[in-house]
């Protein structure tokens, strides 16, 4: 009987292995490699053969790797879209070679679903609606008005646009909660500290920080910290992600919470891609586990964290 895959039912090279194309967004924060870290060690676990870019957070980039991938005959592609929008060309042209596609962590916005066979990562909507849920918690015995910051993601990018819509949404049914500025922290600590320190100089009575991850949370905390105010009791302060850091923060009081948001997808992704790979249906969307952690949790989370 021919090797495995080249009977046309599936794919991979003559001696059955599977080369896997994945174009990653960057290195922007420490979700981020964690996630790179994930996906490196169980493409090594399950056997399949990794090609790996990474497009330092530009999506030309990660256009340009996709068609890379696509010249080398990868037998599978997975990508993480940096931004929602953009992506049907590319897409069709490895529909048109034969290159089935997954996505992972972030989701593409686009009219033709048969583009890609599935989308693995977090519920973002539900990740803005919890931070929403804990702060209404929060203040629920108190009249306000409650001003809020938000560090959003990166422009254009589905957890951005999802963490903030489900953030509004808990949020819209009570008017003492204002959010009295709003603006793209790119992830990053560094931006993260610095739009902050904008947000200090030209609002005096900011009673909370939405940060829509951990990064830009750790970079404004320096920030806070810098003009005299006290992360945590001064201005609370919520987080998502749930990197190491993040824990440590919360235990030392500077972080109020933090929304899970799980990167370690690499073992579901193989799992998808040996499938996709040898023509098996999939489900077009598969969620991941995750929790949110308050400051008394923290001490005792901690030691198990594994990003
Ligand atoms: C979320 C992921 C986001 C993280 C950030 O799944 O796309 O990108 O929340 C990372 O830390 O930069």
């Amino acid at each position: 009987a021919p090797a495995s895959g080249t009977d046309g039912s599936g794919r991979g090279d003559s001696d059955g292995k599977i080369t896997l194309g994945f174009a990653q967004v960057g290195a922007e924060s420490g979700w981020r490699t964690a996630n790179t870290k994930s996906v490196q060690e169980s493409a090594e676990k399950a056997g399949i053969t990794l090609k790996f870019s990474d497009a330092q957070q530009k999506q030309e980039n990660q256009i340009k790797a996709i068609r890379t991938f696509i010249q080398q005959k990868v037998d599978v592609i997975a990508f993480s879209p940096v931004v929602e929008s953009g992506w049907d060309t590319v897409l069709r042209e490895a529909k048109d070679a034969g290159i089935p596609v997954v996505l992972t962590d972030r989701a593409v916005d686009t009219k033709d679903p048969s583009l890609y066979k599935s989308f693995l990562g977090s519920d973002f909507v539900k990740e803005g609606r919890s931070a929403g849920e804990w702060l209404t918690a929060e203040y629920a015995k108190e009249n306000g008005p409650v001003n809020i910051v938000e560090l959003q993601g990166t422009t254009g990018s589905a957890p951005a646009n999802d963490r903030k819509a489900g953030f509004a949404e808990v949020i819209k049914g009570d008017d003492k909660f204002k959010i009295v500025a709003s603006q793209s922290g790119d992830f990053t600590r560094a931006k993260g500290k610095e739009v902050m320190q904008a947000f200090l100089k030209s609002h005096k009575d900011i009673d909370v920080l939405y940060a829509h991850n951990d990064d830009m949370a750790l970079g404004a905390i320096q920030a806070i910290e810098a003009a005299g105010k006290k992360p945590g009791e001064d201005i609370k302060v919520i987080s998502i992600d749930g990197i190491k850091d993040a824990f440590v923060a919360m235990n030392q009081g500077k972080i109020n919470v933090v929304v899970e948001c799980n990167p370690l997808l690499g073992d579901q992704l193989m799992d998808l891609v040996k499938k996709v790979a040898a023509g098996e249906n999939v489900p077009t969307r598969v969620e991941v586990e995750e929790g949110v952690f308050t400051q008394d949790q923290a001490a005792e989370a901690l030691p198990s964290r594994k990003y």
